[in-house]
Order: C-alpha cells, then structure tokens, then sequence
C-alpha cells in the first residue's frame, strides 16, 4: 500500500462529519484504516485561499497576482481599492465569475458538440453501431433547426425520409457552435416575453464558441472593465450554454439513444456485487458509456466473466455517466463526486472507465493501492501517472472499443485481493423522468384537468416547483445540504426536480420512491404523488439536462393559468453543495431565465459588494431572476419558498 509522504501524521477527517451517508462513512474509515488517502482528509489540511474565495484575487497578467481585501471593518466612504492596472474589486470580481462562466459553458458545450458529431456521423451513415432511437423527438426539435418534416408530393403532404431529416439537422445542430450569422437557435423555445426580455438586454447569444472566446477576450489585461457590460456578456455565454449547447446535448443524446422513461434502480455504493464484475463508468458523456452498456449485457462478454470465475458483469455509475445511463437503462450509480475515491477502494472495482469532467486525479494513485484497471478513454482528458491506461474511443468503432474495455475489467477480475469491502448500503429509486413523462404521469397535458401540474398548482396542493441541483463539495458534508433543503422543500409541498450529484444524493437517501411522498411530504404534495403514484423528488437526469429543466418551466408557462413567463412562476432553484464552474453557469442561466437561484456554501463575490448587489438584487429587474447564497439548509430552503409565496401572492393564488 501507499507509503506515506508526510513525516509528521496527516490530520484525518472524522467520517461522520465528512458525511450523512453511512456507506460513505464506513469506506473513508476503511481508507484511513489502509492508509489510503482521500479528499476528506486532504480537505483537513489544505485551507481554501480567503482572499480568492471572495472572488477579488486577480492573476490575469504578470503584474499580478494582484490582491484586493476588504479593509477591516468593511468600506466605508469610497473604495479605493485597486490593482496595479487600476482594476476595481467590481471589474475584477466580475471578470473571476464570467471566466468561470466560460468554463462552465465550455464543458457542457463542447460536450453537446462530441454529440452532435456522433449523431452527425450516424447521420451520415459512418457509424454502424449507433442508430435513432427516438425517430419522434427528431421530428419535434427538427423545426427549430429550419428543418422541414414533410414535403409535397403529387400534391399531397408526406413525411419526409427521417434519414434526410436526421443529416440537415445534424448539419444544423453542428453549425450552432460556430455559425458566422444569426443567434442560437434554440432561444426560439423559449416564452416570448422572456425572448423579448433578452433582445432588449442585448443578450441573445449568437453561437456557442464565440460567446466563450469574447469571454476569454473581455477578461484579458485591460479589455473590458466595466463590471455590468462583462456581466452582459457572462449571461450571453450562459444562455449560449443552457439553451444552446446544453440543450442540444441534451435532445441529440434522446434522439441517439433514446429519451429516458421512468424505471426502476438502487442507487449507492452497496450497488457493486463481490461475486461480480464490477465496471464503473465516471465523467460525464454517454456516447461511450451507452456501448459499455451494451457490450456488458452481451451474452459474449457475460460468458467470459463467467469463465474467468466471476457470476456476471455488474455496471455501475459515478457522477452525470451514472445519471445518464441510469435514466436510460436503470444502470445504478454507486455514487456522487465525492464517493468516486471510495469505490476504488472497496476493492472490489476492476475497472474504472473515465470521460470527461469532475474526475479526480487522485483516482490513478488510490488506483495503485488496489487492482483496479483506471482507463481514460477521451483524448482532451488524460492524466500524467503511469498506471493510467489509455483507450481512446472513437465512434466509428465504439462496440469494438466497448468490448476491449469490458474485457479488460474482466481479465482483471482474477486479480482481486481477498481484502475487499463492499459497503452494505443502497436504496431503491425511481429515475428516468423527463418533460414528456413528467407531462404522462400528470394527466398527460399540463392544464385542464384534476392530474395535472398546472392545476394542483393554482389549487394550491402543490405550492410550488424547485429545481435542485449540481455537485457535492469537500468544503461541506457530503449530501446534508441536499438532503436537508429537499426535505424541507417537499414537507412544505414544493415538488423537487434535480439533476447531477443532487439526484445522486436524493436516490441514495431514499427520496425517490412513491412511498417517499406519506413519510416526508406536506398533505397537498403527498397526495398529487400517491394519486398519480410519482415520488416527490423527480430525477430529470445529469447536468447538461438541467435544460428539461428549462423546458418544463416554459410547458408549465405555455399551457397556462401561472402568468405569462418563466419569472411569473411560483418556482426557485438550489445548488446546495455546489463546486465547478459548471454550477455557475447553470446558476446565470436559470437566473437570466428568470429563475430566483440561491447557493450553498459560497459564492466568490463578499470581496465585492457592489457586483454582488448586481447579481443578486438589480438582476431582478432585468430577467425577473437573481442570485443568492445561503449555506444554512433550513435557512436556504426557507429563502426558495418565500420566493415561491411571493409569486403566488402576485398571481393572486396564494388563498
Ligand atoms: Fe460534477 Fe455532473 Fe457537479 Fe456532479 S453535479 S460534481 S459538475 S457530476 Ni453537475
Ligand atoms: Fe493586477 Fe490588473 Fe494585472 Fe489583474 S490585470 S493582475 S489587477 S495589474
């Protein structure tokens, strides 16, 4: 095992205030047992940096660092604060948080990009081992793209050729990164009065690439230094990826491989079987993992497990691959972000095959402590520790690059020590929401009738919709923020939508079952719920999904009876543990959207209270959304369901 490196003891983390979650608990006992070391422990002894967690640290020439505290006792009279160039704590504070923007959008977008050059691919007939799952939801996105559905023949109206429909929209889809003319497409979607809101603004993104590039261009040495005109152009970029790249991830990934139903799963570390195979996925693109999949159910790869000793293949998921492959195919995940040290360290884990994003590279050195195969499979993420396998995928032959993979894990079983501990805990859950079945399940439209959202909603059984989401954080314990704020969302009859490491979360606590509804939900909740037999908490899938999000609210607001935009609705949204720049452009986008968004822990603006005032009272006025944080759960949730009186009280059905 790992030799330490320390001379003196390291600080060790206490498990049960590293997390609620028992199995999470039991494996970072077993890893400080091994002396293995994990981010609970290394988040014991490295402090974040005071000054850059209030977002005023700027690095962005070789001037700098330059370093702009808060004076003690707060400002009082002018801020004189300055950097050597004479940046403000505004400007550099307002260029900190749309770089992280940009960073965010870049890793949903260019993630929604692979996509579109898979399906373009499958489009064009190149790749034989993928096909059109959803035929139905290509025709329903084709019109946004300007693509017809049907043409004239003899007169007469036909359907087109879907073939024909799948290459123009590919075509399309694929131009929305980097079109030299015109605006994203997708913000046609959107409520009409939100799309004006936008125009007026002067924010309606124009391609995915070009939004990030101005980003990268305005926050450069002596650019842009006026912090509302950078804001403009984070929110530029941030609709570009909520409507734009993620979105298209999103539906290609439904047309591709099919649009997600519910189904029924388990969800925690106790998912993994000793007698089995175990393969984790982790990162967060589908196009690999949805061949994994395949590859482990073939009767093939089965048969080989069995003839190597183990009784069968059991995959599981780490993070949004998790997400994905659960919503489609019931895969479970064993975990959040945070446990993705821990599987390798039951040791039971013969191979972990990474994508991209959220992937520690602590994983190769917890990796060498144990058997386990750890395979990077994309060539943008590769990492520098020489027992790092990699397998680069490439469409064209992914079943082939799948069954080396799977084959692999399996050779690997046989070198398994005795010395495995697979933690005893998992739960039932059900998963695989979407608009469509959100839509089903509730009466099969959105108004008019005694099943639906939009009616229980102004009769006030449900009091309103949250959307919880993103990541798990080192800096809290893991899963209580996400856990306590849903709780307390659904025991006063807000229904909870969530995707990531949220959704995680809530499957792993039990969240997301019909039973859920008797035991933790207000009277009007729990009875929508048992009535149509849904949980409370709705998992609408992995990150890049948060646009269902977006699309539900705008169903919610087309088919009537709660105001005329996404801001008239009696809904709020939570990123209760949240850590990557991903988060904060999800966050932007739902507030630009016009969605009240409050985060948990800490935002990087105290250093800067005037942006801060920006973003979290004048934004209201431009989008009807705006940001907020508030670390204490209860507090937190409390905040979301004010908002969500609020606006009862403005659509007059707060009775
Ligand atoms: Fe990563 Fe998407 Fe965050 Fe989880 S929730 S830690 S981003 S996996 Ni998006
Ligand atoms: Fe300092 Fe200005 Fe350079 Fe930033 S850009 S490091 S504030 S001199």
């Amino acid at each position: 095992l790992q030799a330490k490196t320390a001379a003196k003891e390291p600080k060790l983390v206490d498990p049960r205030d590293a997390s609620i979650d028992p199995a999470t608990q039991e494996m970072i006992q077993r890893a400080q047992r091994l002396q293995v070391e994990t981010v609970f422990d290394r988040a014991m002894t490295m402090k974040p940096c005071a000054i850059g967690m209030q977002g005023i640290c700027c690095k962005n020439c070789a001037m700098g660092p330059c370093r702009l505290p808060l004076p003690k006792g707060g400002i009082t009279g002018e801020d004189t604060r300055k950097g050597l160039c004479g940046a403000t704590a505004n400007t550099i504070c307002a260029r900190n948080f749309i770089r992280m923007i940009a960073g965010g959008a870049a890793a949903h977008s260019d993630h929604g990009r692979s996509v579109a050059e898979v399906f373009r691919s499958v489009a064009r007939k190149e790749s034989h081992d993928y096909s059109i799952k959803d035929p139905i939801k290509l025709v329903d996105i084709a019109p946004y793209f300007d693509v017809a559905t049907t043409v004239e023949v003899d007169g007469k109206t036909v359907d087109r050729d879907i073939d024909e429909i799948a290459l123009e929209v590919a075509e399309a889809a694929y131009a929305e990164w980097g079109k030299p003319e015109g605006s994203i497409k997708y913000v046609k979607r959107a409520p009409k009065p939100l799309q004006e809101k936008w125009a007026q603004e002067g924010v309606v993104p124009r391609n995915v690439d070009r939004e990030i590039v101005e980003i990268m261009h305005r926050t450069h040495m002596g650019v842009d230094q006026d912090y509302k005109n950078l804001m403009k152009q984070g929110t530029r970029a941030a609709l570009a990826d909520g409507w734009g790249g993620s979105m298209i991830a999103t539906d290609l990934q439904d047309v591709l491989f099919g649009t997600p139903s519910p189904l029924q799963s388990e969800a925690n570390l106790g998912v993994m079987k000793e007698d089995h195979v175990n393969i984790i996925v982790h990162g967060h693109e589908p196009v690999l993992s949805e061949m994994v999949v395949a590859a482990c159910q073939s009767q093939e790869m089965i048969a080989y497990a069995q003839e190597k000793g183990a009784k069968g293949i059991q995959l599981s998921g780490i993070c949004c691959t998790a997400n994905e492959v659960l919503q489609r195919h019931g895969v479970p995940p064993a975990g959040t972000f945070l446990q993705q040290e821990l599987a390798i360290i039951t040791g039971a884990c013969d191979a972990m095959v990474v994508d991209i994003q959220c992937i520690f590279q602590n994983l190769a050195n917890v990796a060498k402590c144990f058997h386990t195969k750890l395979i990077t499979t994309h060539p943008i993420a590769r990492m520098e520790q020489e027992n790092v396998i990699h397998i680069e995928f490439d469409e064209h032959h992914a079943m082939e690059d799948a069954k080396r993979i799977v084959k692999m894990a399996i050779d690997n079983f046989p070198n398994r020590s005795a010395d495995v501990m697979i933690p005893r805990h998992k739960t039932a859950q059900i998963a695989g929401f979407g608009v469509e079945s959100i839509r089903y399940h509730l009466g099969g439209t959105f108004r008019g009738d005694y099943y639906t959202l939009n009616d229980n909603i102004i009769n006030g059984r449900i009091r309103g919709i949250a959307g919880v989401v993103g990541c798990n954080n080192a800096r809290t314990k893991h899963n209580e923020e996400h856990i306590t704020i849903i709780k307390e969302l659904i025991k006063n009859d807000v229904i909870v939508l969530t995707t990531g490491c949220s959704a995680i979360a809530a499957g792993m606590h039990g969240l997301m079952t019909p039973g859920a509804a008797a035991v933790h939900c207000g009277p009007g909740l729990a009875e929508v719920c048992e009535t149509v037999g849904i949980p409370p908490v709705l998992h609408l899938g992995s990150c890049v999904d948060n646009s269902r999000i977006l699309l539900a609210a705008t169903e919610v607001v087309r088919a009537g009876g709660l105001g005329n935009d996404i801001s008239d609705l009696p809904a709020a949204g939570s990123a209760p543990e949240w850590m990557s720049e991903k988060a904060i452009s999800i966050g932007h986008y739902f507030v630009a959207s016009g969605v009240y968004t409050v985060f948990g822990y800490s935002l990087p603006l105290e250093g800067a209270p005037v942006f801060k005032d920006y973003l979290y009272k004048d934004m209201e006025r431009m989008y009807g959304g705006m940001w907020d944080c508030e670390p204490d759960p209860v507090k937190h949730a409390h905040k979301m369901i004010a908002h969500i009186d609020k606006k009862r009280k403005e659509l007059g059905i707060d009775k």
